[in-house]
């Protein structure tokens, strides 16, 4: 199976990150983590993008806060799929991220999910993966099945 890449671009935002982390080991999705930054470490983020390919990933997910570029600069320098989880980490909650993630320009395209949308990022990862692989896509179709049944049984169990 490809792995998932999951670059962050500060350890500040692993608390965000561990979730798409847990959710990739839920469906044992082989992956990769890495602290780069679109500012700070510009070389090492566009070496990981540039052979991502080569080196087995599937799909990457870039979590970055502020003025969020790494989603962006990852998606330039690899066709894969990019999904991009602006962080809330500054004073705008987020919105700084969000607006800097998911306007990208046409021709590099970034899958940007909600704000601190970690959860949902690794789950769009898994279902990009599981286009080729029936195995992952029955799983993925048992976990919505799980998931409308804990919805179902708190409507039975509602008391209002
Ligand atoms: C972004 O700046 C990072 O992704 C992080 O969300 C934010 C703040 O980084 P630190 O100053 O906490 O390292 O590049």
């Amino acid at each position: 199976m490809k792995k998932v890449g999951i670059i962050m671009g500060s350890d500040s935002d692993l608390p965000i990150v561990s979730k798409a982390v847990d959710m990739l080991k839920s469906f044992d999705v082989p992956y990769e983590v890495h602290i780069f930054s679109a500012h700070r470490t510009p070389v090492e983020a566009r070496d990981f993008s540039v052979n991502a390919r080569a080196n087995g990933f599937g799909a990457i997910i870039a979590a970055a806060g502020m003025a969020a570029h790494l989603a962006g600069a990852i998606a330039a320098n690899t066709t894969l799929p990019v999904i991009g989880i602006p962080c809330k980490s500054s004073v705008l909650d987020g919105m700084d991220a969000l607006l800097s993630t998911v306007q990208m320009p046409t021709g590099i395209p970034v899958a940007t999910v909600a704000i601190n949308g970690a959860g949902n990022a690794a789950l769009l990862a898994i279902q990009i993966l599981a286009v080729e692989d029936k195995e992952l896509a029955a799983r993925l179709d048992e976990k919505r099945k799980t998931d409308a049944a804990a919805v179902l049984k708190k409507d039975a169990e509602l008391e209002i």
